[in-house]
């Protein structure tokens, strides 16, 4: 943990996955408002880098947390560890996450079943349950889990990442009943495709397969995105949005498409 910052004295959000894509733009749409941030991904150079870019930006602490969600034990340290003006967290944006592969279901390889379980259903699960333990104590908060259209409908090739966003849709209503009692929200936002690092992560570096994806579309950015988090976390106390799935004008579902061509 790098505590670089003063304790915080106002909202605070914990951001998983905020060194790309969704993650990154929350980053920047919450510090806007006034949120300080803690801020995760494994890549601790682009932590800095953000962090830098936001104090410079803002006036806000932001404290970096660099730890894989794989990893149990660094999840439940990292988050137990966090000084105890850090621990009142009022919102988490549980975002990281990754599709690798995108191959028929008796081709596809375990390596890529095993990375996408492993981190969009374990890692998700050890987030948000340090997390909702804090929250319990507090009696309040606002857990926003990054699910995806993949998690509504399935498509071809898309089988375990898409089993693992059904897993977030399941895992988001469960902890919405759990969690309950303890007065805290639970939102689950679906988007479709979007061009963030996603798909470049999904083909493993492949430049022109992941440019195709978005071919003939206006895809949503990384921004819209981060917009429509934010906005779930503006409404009156006693109002959630549950369940919020958001794709561009041109697409209607996983696979229906109005690609313009030229
Ligand atoms: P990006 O690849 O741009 O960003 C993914 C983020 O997740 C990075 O910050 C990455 O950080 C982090 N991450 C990945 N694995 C781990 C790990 N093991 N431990 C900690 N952090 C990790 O993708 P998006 O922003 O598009 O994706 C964010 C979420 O949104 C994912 O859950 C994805 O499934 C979901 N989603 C994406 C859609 C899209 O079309 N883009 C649509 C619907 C949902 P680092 O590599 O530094 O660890
Ligand atoms: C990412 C959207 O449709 O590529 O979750 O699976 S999709």
């Amino acid at each position: 943990m790098n505590s670089n910052s003063e304790p915080p004295a106002t909202r605070i959000v914990f951001i998983t996955g905020a060194t790309a894509g969704f993650g990154k733009a929350c980053a920047d749409k919450f510090a806007a408002h006034g949120y300080d941030l803690i801020i995760n991904g494994r890549r601790s150079d682009r932590l800095q880098q953000l962090a830098d870019e936001i104090e410079g930006k803002y006036n806000v602490a932001v404290l970096q947390l660099p730890f894989d969600v794989r990893d149990e034990k660094a999840v439940s340290d990292s988050i137990k560890g966090l000084p105890d003006e850090w621990k009142k967290m009022d919102v988490l944006v549980n975002n990281a996450g990754l599709a690798a592969g995108r191959d028929y279901f008796e081709e596809a390889s375990l390596d890529d079943w095993n990375i996408m379980i492993d981190t969009n259903v374990k890692g998700f699960l050890y987030v948000a349950k340090a997390v909702s333990e804090l929250m319990a104590k507090q009696g309040h908060g606002h857990i926003i889990n990054m699910g995806s259209i993949a998690g509504k409908e399935v498509y071809e090739k898309g089988n375990v990442y898409c089993a693992t966003k059904f897993a977030v849709d399941a895992l988001s209503q469960s902890m919405r009943i759990d969690l309950l009692r303890h007065g805290i929200k639970v939102t689950a936002i679906n988007p479709g495709a979007a061009e963030t690092e996603f798909s470049l992560v999904r083909f493993k570096g492949d430049e022109e397969t992941a440019k195709k994806i978005y071919e003939g579309l206006q895809p949503l950015t990384a921004e819209d995105v981060a917009e429509v988090v934010f906005y779930c976390t503006t409404l009156p106390a006693h109002v959630c949005i549950n369940d919020l799935s958001i794709t561009c004008l041109q697409q209607a579902s996983t696979i229906y498409f109005n690609r313009k061509s030229g």
